[in-house]
């Protein structure tokens, strides 16, 4: 079954699109004026994920300085056998999938238990994702896969399947949205969950700031070219005019909002054009600010999951307190 989920009733995404968006172009289109139309210049950092962005940021889980991708597979291959076997999941349904990589080791837990008949990978990257899912295919050919290209931003349809499902946000993914909008998809994810099921996220810890900074400024410049691809995928997706090398890449940890901030810094006094949204005027130095990567603890997650009507059943974190996976479930009043 070589398909892909749309969240358009009825539609198949064709296999090769090769568009990052999942919503219509009106929707980026009103976003990035939103965005940019802010005194402090802003873009959603889904808009990163075309092809490149997604294969560029692959690259970035494999740098010695980025720590995140390598201590949650550990803390994987420890823990799946056991939360396989508690939570009794049929169905895996995970919310930016990428590459599914890490959660390999999931999939291969629940064929072990013998447990498992469903992996549901959600992602806004279309390409990307139904190339992923053709390769987790070959390898699984026992394991039925039914991606679905959605924004999990915006309210998703799930396709028929069996429970009780494990539903998984990995990678960090949730530090890319503000304490507003991790409530919001924390609540959306508690509305697709059955009583049975169960929630798996991957949140980096707080740590201190040249840790941090080192995995956002990495030596061979990986993260900046990751960062200036939002400006490409602009340019293509809506005939935007970005010259690329008149922008830099920046990152920072802020101590006191417990967040990596990501920008690109204009060099020179410049004016931008975007049809439908028409001239926009940076000064040297001025800032995009791309992405935040949230930083966590664990009175953070647990007031996150109260929030969108969740509770802790497990925290396992590595021995330094790097990265932590917490297993919740829905929380009865
Ligand atoms: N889970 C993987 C990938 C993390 S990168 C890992 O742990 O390594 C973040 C992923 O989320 C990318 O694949 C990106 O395409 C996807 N993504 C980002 N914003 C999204 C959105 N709003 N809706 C759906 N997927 C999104
Ligand atoms: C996908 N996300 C969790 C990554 C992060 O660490 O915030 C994206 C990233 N940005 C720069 N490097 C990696």
């Amino acid at each position: 079954m070589n398909e892909v989920w749309s969240k358009y009733p009825g539609e198949i995404m064709p296999q090769l699109q090769t568009s990052v968006r999942s919503a219509p172009e009106s929707d980026m289109l009103a976003e990035v004026r939103e965005g940019l139309s802010r005194p402090q210049k802003e873009l959603a950092s889904k808009y990163f994920y075309d092809q490149v962005g997604s294969l560029l940021f692959e690259e970035i889980t494999r740098l010695p300085e980025y720590y995140l991708t390598a201590v949650e597979r550990k803390l994987l291959l420890q823990c799946t056998q056991w939360f396989v076997t508690s939570t009794g999941c049929k169905t895996l349904v995970e919310l930016g999938a990428g590459s599914a990589s890490k959660t390999r080791i999931l999939l291969d837990g629940m064929l072990r238990a013998g447990t498992g008949c469903t992996y549901m990978p959600i992602d806004v990257s279309a390409a990307f994702l139904a190339e992923t899912a053709g390769m987790l295919r070959i390898r699984y050919p026992d394991l039925r896969i039914m991606p679905v290209n959605a924004d999990i931003t915006r309210d998703f349809r799930l396709p028929k399947h069996d429970g009780p499902v494990l539903f998984a946000l990995l990678g960090s993914t949730i530090g890319n949205f503000d304490e507003m909008h991790a409530t919001r998809l924390l609540r959306r994810i508690r509305g697709q969950m059955q009583p049975l099921d169960t929630f798996l996220l991957g949140v980096d810890l707080r740590k201190p700031t040249l840790e941090l900074e080192a995995a956002y400024n990495d030596l061979q410049g990986v993260t900046a070219r990751f960062n200036l691809n939002i400006l490409q995928v602009l340019n293509r997706e809506l005939g935007a005019d970005f010259d690329l090398a008149a922008y830099s890449h920046r990152a920072f940890y802020d101590e006191h909002l417990h967040r990596i901030e990501m920008h690109l810094v204009s060099a020179r006094d410049q004016v931008v054009t975007i049809p439908g949204i028409g001239p926009i005027a940076l000064t040297r130095g001025e800032t995009i600010r791309s992405e935040i990567s949230c930083k966590y603890d664990r009175a953070a997650v647990q007031m996150l999951f109260e929030a969108a009507g969740l509770e802790i059943e497990e925290w396992h974190t590595d021995e330094h307190q790097r990265f932590a996976l917490v297993l919740g479930h829905i929380r009865e009043d």
